[in-house]
């Protein structure tokens, strides 16, 4: 489904429940583009970054995707961005049908360790310079403003249809 940026004001515009919030964020995170996609995550990432500890993220889901997140440290910084993108566009690719498998709890904790590998420089970094849309802009804002349960359910959902589920259709 397309969202044109009058569509996603109206949703915006008709949200007055705390649930709304959590429904209009994520349909308005869903119309930005890939790239905004990943950079809406990559900047939620730094600014949660010290409410979520690694612990909460939890070592055991972590083995689960221990094998996707060593590939994609093998890879040149070209191919990490392409994985990336093909996630969040759900392109069907080995990669997506992998990460198709884990858990919604499993997806949260891979982008968190890819995070991380990225701030340890194991994975491409976020240029210095990413100009992030006005929609973007915009789903940025609104998550700052829910509060964290709130936050982690928007990620938690837009982070679960990502990829590919190999068992569908
Ligand atoms: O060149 O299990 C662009 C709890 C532009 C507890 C780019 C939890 C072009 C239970 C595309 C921008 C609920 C607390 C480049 C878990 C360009 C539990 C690159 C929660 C290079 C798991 C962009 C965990 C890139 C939570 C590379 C809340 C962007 C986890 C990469 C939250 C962005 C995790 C990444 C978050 C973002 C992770 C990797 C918010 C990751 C965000």
């Amino acid at each position: 489904m397309a969202f044109t940026a009058d569509s996603t004001q109206r949703i915006f515009a008709y949200s007055t429940q705390p649930t709304d919030a959590v429904a209009s964020t994520v349909a308005l995170f869903n119309s930005l583009s890939v790239d905004d996609q990943l950079a809406v995550l990559w900047y939620a990432y730094t600014e949660m970054g010290r409410s979520i500890t690694p612990a909460a993220t939890g070592a055991a889901r972590l083995q689960l995707a221990e094998g996707l997140l060593n590939q994609i440290k093998q890879m040149s910084h070209a191919e990490q961005l392409q994985v990336m993108r093909d996630l969040a566009a759900k392109r069907n690719t080995p990669i997506s049908r992998s990460y198709g498998v884990l858990s919604p709890n499993t997806k949260l904790a891979f982008w968190y360790e890819l995070s991380e590998l990225m701030v340890k420089g194991f994975v491409v970094p976020m240029p210095a310079n990413y100009q992030l849309s006005r929609d973007g802009a915009q789903v940025l804002e609104t998550l700052k403003q829910l509060d964290f349960g709130q936050q982690i359910t928007v990620l938690r959902k837009v982070v679960t249809d990502m990829g590919v589920d190999p068992l569908a259709d």
